[in-house]
């Protein structure tokens, strides 16, 4: 993805120097041409290697302080890359996304099997400033590049009957070490109900900080749910499909006791083995309150009228 950036907000001097770095090695391991110029030129000479994403400031942005790169790329649950929070960064190489296509398809009049370059094409890049709220009680807020995930489910043209969305996960065992265990049933898979999937701010993200998705926050395309606990955030996606009965979901599979469907954050409904009324903010030592559906209530609550929350959760 070559596309020439626009706009970039600043970063802080304390992010320049592993992003460079990240980005210096990057391209290296591609052989990229901008080599030289990348690990030569000082500041943000980068904006020109051709790794930046184009994009414009979009809604629904917080301003709290950014969680830094440093932390965002090397902080990661990934379990197809390994289970510990390091292992993503470190493995980051299992993860092969070129090719990559996308599939979309199900109760659908419009589906269709798409090349990335294509699949991406139509869909302008904004900006999105989201809180993420892991289930095992840590958050982040992390500067994601993507586009509403709407745009794409009604160029599918969604049949009547179409009342969820399944997402599901590249499967490649040979590359990827973490699918040869039984950890999870692979390929990682995940759902949404047709209203949330359709929800502004629920998007597919293709960057972060400006720069394409490092492949331990699941390059090239991932969902970002933000109300929702960090998991149904599904990453490295190559499926998406229209469904008509409720899809089945990793976690779920895994722990029905304690990953429900929904998983909206919700800190009046504890984890069987922990609480959810706080969080660490990852960079800070306090922890603080967890706010009903991560703070996104105004926007997603009505999503859910009448629903027993704790019976869906
Ligand atoms: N395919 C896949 N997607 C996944 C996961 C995973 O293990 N595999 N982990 C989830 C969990 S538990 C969280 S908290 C977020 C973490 O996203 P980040 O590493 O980009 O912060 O990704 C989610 N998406
Ligand atoms: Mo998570």
């Amino acid at each position: 993805m070559l596309i020439r950036r626009h706009f970039r907000s600043e970063p802080r001097s304390s992010e320049i120097t592993p992003r460079e770095v990240y980005l210096a090695r990057r391209n290296f391991m591609r052989g990229g041409l901008a080599l030289g110029a990348g690990l030569l030129l000082p500041g943000l000479a980068h904006a020109q290697n051709g790794n930046g994403l184009s994009f414009s400031p979009g809604p629904f942005s917080t301003d709290e302080p950014k969680t830094p790169w440093e932390d965002v790329t090397t902080y990661n649950n990934f379990y197809e890359l390994g289970t510990g929070k390091s292992d993503p960064s470190r493995n980051a190489e299992m993860l092969r996304t070129e090719p990559w296509s996308v599939v979309v398809d199900g109760a659908c009049a419009n589906p269709g099997r798409y090349a990335l370059e294509d699949f991406l094409k139509p869909w302008a890049l904004e900006e999105r400033i989201y809180r993420l709220r892991c289930v095992e009680g840590w958050s982040m807020v992390i500067p994601w590049v993507g586009f509403e995930l709407n745009q794409v489910l009604k160029q599918a043209e969604p049949a009547g009957s179409a009342r969820y969305v399944a997402f599901e996960t590249i499967l490649d065992p040979e590359n990827l070490s973490g699918q040869r265990r039984p950890v999870l049933q692979w390929p990682y898979t995940e759902g949404l109900r047709l209203d949330e999937a359709m929800h502004p701010l629920t998007i597919l993200a293709v960057g972060l900080y400006g720069e394409e998705l490092p492949n331990q926050n699941g390059a090239p395309l991932r969902l970002v749910v933000p109300w929702k606990y960090g998991f149904k955030s599904i990453k490295s996606i190559v499926r998406i499909t229209l469904a008509e009965d409720e899809p089945p979901t990793a976690w779920n599979q895994a722990q029905p006791n304690e990953y429900g469907f929904y998983s909206n954050v919700n800190p009046e409904v504890a984890h069987p083995r922990w609480s959810q009324r706080t969080e660490r903010r990852i960079g800070e030592f306090r922890r603080r309150r967890t706010e009903m559906f991560n703070g996104y209530g105004d926007e997603v609550a009505d999503l859910y009228a009448g629903m027993d929350l704790k019976k869906f959760f």
